[in-house]
């Protein structure tokens, strides 16, 4: 249902309905998980988000880049507070159309004088505006707005200034007659007394809104026993947020460590989940990989050394020129171990995923070759290989052969040792998944993390078991590439820039 239908059956619903403030996008989203069915789109926590006052010292423009992220991340109908409508009737028309392209859905203008002040600083001495003046602001907006049922309510401050309800009543009744759709009476007493006396002489000739921040102890039963049509909590998630701002921030400050502070803040999945991270996920899942041969890469970087640092750059230039789009790099944090990090990330395994250790330098012809392979997992194997500390030796059931190299080779074992007599090379870091790869290597990291301390896992547990049921393509290189420690030698002499 439109936003603006929403809104208007909220009030034009014959029982009591209820809005609450929110003030930016994030506000927003939580009122409406919250199970509200509208938003109130408070001028004063707008500004006081911004850090100005209620004094119209944010320009109305502003105030609608605030309202364009709270409706896109909402799909309650939001109500804008106003204000006055930002000057005359012209500013106030011009406001209507632009919040109808902005799919709010109503807007509350009040009868005061542009700039205006909160109502709860100085309510008396705020003049009002003229009564005729005003009602042609509400004509003009009724006529401008394009969906009849865009709402415009007109928000009396009679009481507020202290000008009776004689002179609350006579307004009430202009506004009416100008057109409006509902009526929000304030006030700033503690009780209910002038809403009540209110009530009961405005009847039911239109609906009536209000905002019971000071008469805050009055039950909300109250409201219904008189026939409110509508209750606004105006700022209560702006008041809420600084009080939480406030102690989080003091804490750190005293405390100089985010130890005891974690358990205060909302978690960063949180975080996510409100951002909606996942639609996102499932979004790239869809559109990055239509292109078959659009590949992502991950880079898994251990130390952040210069000397790394400077392959890295290397590295994701290599695979940007490659065609190589998105490229994760996962710091290590020195550990030498991979697994647990691939664990962490493997969400970014999804098909053409090539993941490599970030201390590689390779020849540009052997990512290409890997880009192109269409296996489900397929690891770059060098046949140049001798004992040595440290390596990933495979055996194959072929080993390199200059004659056979159309032959297709698979992975039998992964090994940390060498063995004499079966060994046809060695592992590089460097290794790529296709969809269906994705799938077997993220089931295996999960069967193999529940069985076994993810910590102690390594890349030959993971091949050896993933071989068990699919085969692993090996694709032989010859030498072509460096590793830290070559890269290392290499530069300290001076020979490669
Ligand atoms: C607001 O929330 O900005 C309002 C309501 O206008 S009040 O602060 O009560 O005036
Ligand atoms: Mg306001």
């Amino acid at each position: 249902m439109k936003k603006t239908t929403q809104l208007r059956n909220l009030i034009n619903s014959h029982q009591l309905e209820l809005l609450m403030e929110a003030h930016n996008g994030l506000s927003a989203k939580i009122v409406e998980e919250a199970g509200f069915k509208g938003i109130w789109a408070s001028g004063l926590s707008m500004s006081a988000a911004m850090g100005v006052r209620d004094n119209n010292e944010a320009s109305w423009t502003q105030v609608m880049e605030v309202l364009e992220f709270m409706s896109d991340a909402t799909s309650i109908p939001i109500l804008l507070d106003g204000d006055t409508g930002y000057g005359n009737f012209n500013n106030a028309r011009r406001l209507v159309r632009k919040l109808e392209q902005r799919n709010i859905a109503g807007v509350c203008i009040e009868d005061k004088q542009f700039p205006k002040t909160n109502s709860f600083i100085k309510g008396e001495a705020q003049p009002l505006a003229d009564m005729d003046e005003f009602s042609n602001k509400i004509r003009a907006m009724k006529d401008t707005q394009k969906d009849d049922d865009f709402v415009v309510i007109s928000r009396i401050e009679a009481l507020i200034a202290g000008w009776g309800l004689e002179e609350a009543l006579k307004r009430a009744e202009a506004y009416r007659k100008a057109g409006t759709d509902a009526i929000l009476i304030h006030s700033k007493r503690n009780d209910f007394v002038e809403i009540e006396a209110f009530m009961k002489e405005w009847g039911s000739r239109l609906p009536v809104v209000i905002v019971p921040t000071k008469y805050f102890s009055v039950p909300t039963g109250k409201f219904r026993e008189f026939g409110i049509s509508l209750a606004i909590w105006a700022n209560h998630n702006l008041r809420a947020s600084i009080a939480a701002m406030e102690q989080i921030t003091k804490q750190i400050f005293l405390e100089e460590t985010l130890i005891n502070a974690e358990k205060n803040v909302a978690s960063l999945e949180r975080v996510f989940q409100l951002q909606e991270a996942e639609e996102l996920a499932q979004a790239e899942k869809r559109y990055l990989s239509m292109n078959g041969n659009q590949s992502n890469a991950m880079i898994l970087l251990r130390n952040s050394t210069m000397a790394s640092q400077a392959l890295l750059g290397k590295q994701i230039h290599q695979m940007k020129a490659k065609g190589i789009k998105e490229v994760q790099v996962v710091d290590l944090n020195g550990s030498e171990n991979v697994i647990p990090s691939l664990i962490k990330e493997s969400d970014f395994l999804r098909g053409n995923t090539i993941i490599a250790n970030g201390d590689l330098f390779y020849k540009p012809h052997i990512i290409e070759d890997l880009m192109n392979d269409t296996n489900d997992i397929t690891i770059v194997v060098d046949a140049d290989v001798e004992p040595g500390m440290e390596k990933r030796y495979i055996t194959a059931n072929q080993a390199y052969s200059k004659e056979l190299w159309f032959k297709p080779v698979q992975l039998i074992e992964m090994k940390e040792q060498w063995t004499d007599d079966d060994i046809h090379g060695e592992f590089i870091g460097l290794w790529k998944v296709s969809e269906n790869g994705a799938v077997k290597v993220k089931k295996a990291l999960d069967t193999l993390s529940q069985k076994e301390d993810e910590k102690l896992l390594t890349y030959p547990h993971l091949f050896n078991y993933l071989r068990e049921y699919l085969s692993i393509s090996v694709q032989y290189i010859k030498g072509g590439w460096l590793d830290y420690k070559g890269y290392q030698e290499f530069q300290n002499n001076g020979e490669i820039i």
